[in-house]
């Protein structure tokens, strides 16, 4: 019934593609450190407007918190108008109240992910964000290694990550703002935490303060929230859909020269 084609023959077409866009990928317009639904709406936008976007995920699968909504349960919310965003992806929902919408998580987070894939967006899973690089006070790259590295013991776990460069790194690491986080450790940036859950507060805000947190690091979805010490959300993801497609709009800002936003107000309270 199948085509008779050798192990070899397999192995060859595995390492010849993965290497093939690999290395063109060394260098990108926009790399997305986390593939949940803010890094994923990001890379949709990016990639379809034509711009080199890779998503830099830690897990084997895409998706983040967006396969699930609150405690275990499938349904995931949204308040308006984020459902404009699922019309526009065809990600079936319904309204339940006035201006709250449900979907479910499973055709929803595989739905996004495909609309990401389909305009064009890379992926390197199973790769974790170790570092940036950072030159002339500006975040030029990330510095990544394999997942399984991490949980390797430390007697042979010293293996070296190696770097790829963007003109623009989006954090999207939800909660643990891991990029953000990479700078604070230089006291670079001083972040805040998350703060007790305020739904009506707490989106608006995300989606007014997503934007460049420091030359060439822009951040969205939850890790905003960590960064300027936003009210957490809760189980609902209007707010992370609306933050992912602001922070493409600032990258493109960027990426065609105009005027970067002015520096966030954490990072003027850092003395250089
Ligand atoms: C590679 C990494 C690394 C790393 C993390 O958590 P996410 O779903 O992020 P968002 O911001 O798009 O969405 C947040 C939402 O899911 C949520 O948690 C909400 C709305 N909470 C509200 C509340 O009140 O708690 O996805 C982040 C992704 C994940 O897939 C991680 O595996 C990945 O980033 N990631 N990938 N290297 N160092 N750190």
């Amino acid at each position: 019934m199948f085509q008779k084609i050798s192990e070899a023959q397999i192995s060859k077409a595995i390492v010849k593609e993965f290497t093939g866009w690999f290395e063109d990928y060394i260098t990108s317009d926009v790399v997305i450190v986390g593939g949940g639904p803010s890094g994923l709406t990001a890379a949709r936008d990016l990639a379809k407007a034509g711009f080199k976007t890779l998503i830099i995920e830690g897990n084997n699968y895409l998706g983040g918190g967006f396969w699930i909504g609150g405690y275990l349960m499938n349904a995931l919310t949204f308040r308006a108008p984020s459902q404009e965003i699922l019309e526009e992806f065809k990600i079936s929902h319904k309204e339940v109240e006035k201006g709250l919408f449900v979907s479910d998580g499973p055709n929803a987070c595989s739905k996004l992910i495909s609309v990401a894939c389909e305009a064009g967006a890379k992926i390197l899973n199973m790769t974790r964000f170790d570092d940036v690089v950072y030159r002339n006070k500006k975040v030029e790259g990330v510095v990544i290694n394999w997942t399984p590295v991490s949980t390797l013991p430390k007697q042979i776990s010293c293996v070296d990550p190696i770097s790829l460069e963007s003109k623009v790194i989006i954090d999207a690491t939800g909660h643990d703002a891991s990029v953000c986080r990479s700078l604070e450790k230089r006291n670079i940036l001083k972040l805040a935490d998350f703060g007790p859950m305020d739904v009506n507060t707490s989106e608006d805000l995300v989606v007014e303060k997503t934007g460049e947190i420091h030359p060439g690091l822009i951040v969205t979805g939850m890790a905003v929230s960590t960064a300027y010490g936003i009210p957490r959300m809760g189980p609902t993801f209007g707010g992370m859909l609306v933050s992912g497609r602001k922070a493409a709009e600032v990258a493109m800002n960027i990426l065609s020269g105009e005027t970067a936003q002015e520096p966030s107000r954490i990072e003027e309270e850092i003395i250089l």
